[in-house]
């Protein structure tokens, strides 16, 4: 591995964020966006308002995609990140359009998408809504889970950047009460266009409103190489392989 990327791994270890410039090129994106932009709207994974487009389950949504995504320097980086296999966990399109209103409060990725509810020890809460069921797993699962968000606009704290704070990852689940205790220390994420943010799910993260003229597009990856107990699935990887 060539030392720039060691370091970035190294930050990414101990920040519960790191920033990998130049995983696409500028054709690779817009063959991309020329995807999600031919996508037939409709469904209950698409939400669209004036301040956010949103495709859930996007690989399954449009498949399409997982070639353009798995180029070669992206295949390399999730092999650094975790043991085969890969699996993916969720996949989300964000669009947060110019001048966006959409705020996400500080919060950390605690809930997972699986494929049903199952009673098994450390797992819940359970969240089951006619979308699909989600529930908290037990910490070592969110631990094992990786999120790569290809950033398809260049975005910086104009545009509605991700801010997080570094190392709360290590913190576990945070009570929502004390999550104000730890965020006078923030960083913003500024990503080049074709660049990857790595996160953590652990890791504390927010995002402003957007400021200016300029679109905020990112495919937003996680990935395990965990197998849940019991039978139970990861729901994007049970759709894919069905
Ligand atoms: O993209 C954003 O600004 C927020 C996304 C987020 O908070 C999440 O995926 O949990």
């Amino acid at each position: 591995m060539m030392q720039a990327a060691r370091d970035t791994l190294q930050d990414y270890q101990r920040d519960g964020f790191a920033v990998v410039e130049q995983v696409y090129a500028t054709a690779e994106i817009r063959a991309m966006l020329a995807v999600i932009e031919q996508a037939r709207t409709a469904g209950g994974n698409f939400r669209r308002t004036a301040d956010l487009f949103a495709i859930r389950n996007l690989l399954s949504e449009l498949p399409a995609l997982g070639p353009l995504i798995w180029n070669a320097r992206f295949t390399a980086l999730l092999h650094e990140l975790l043991p085969a296999p890969q699996r993916l966990v969720k996949a989300i399109y964000f669009d947060k359009p110019a001048g966006s209103n959409w705020v996400v409060a500080w919060h950390q990725d605690l809930m997972v998408a699986v494929d049903r509810r199952a009673e098994l020890p450390g797992f819940g809460p359970w969240n089951v809504r006619p979308e699909g069921v989600n529930v908290q797993p037990p910490r070592e699962y969110l631990e094992g889970i990786c999120t790569l968000r290809i950033h398809l606009d260049a975005c910086d704290a104009g545009n509605g950047a991700l801010r997080v704070v570094p190392g709360s990852h290590r913190r576990g689940a945070i009570h929502a009460t004390a999550i104000s205790d730890f965020t006078s220390a923030t960083t913003v994420c500024q990503v080049p266009a074709g660049g990857v943010m790595l996160m953590k799910p652990l890791t504390l993260h927010a995002s402003h409103r957007s400021l200016d003229a300029r679109p905020r597009r990112v495919i937003h990856l996680e990935f395990s190489s965990h197998q849940l107990p019991a039978g139970l699935r990861w729901r994007e990887d049970a759709a894919r392989a069905s």
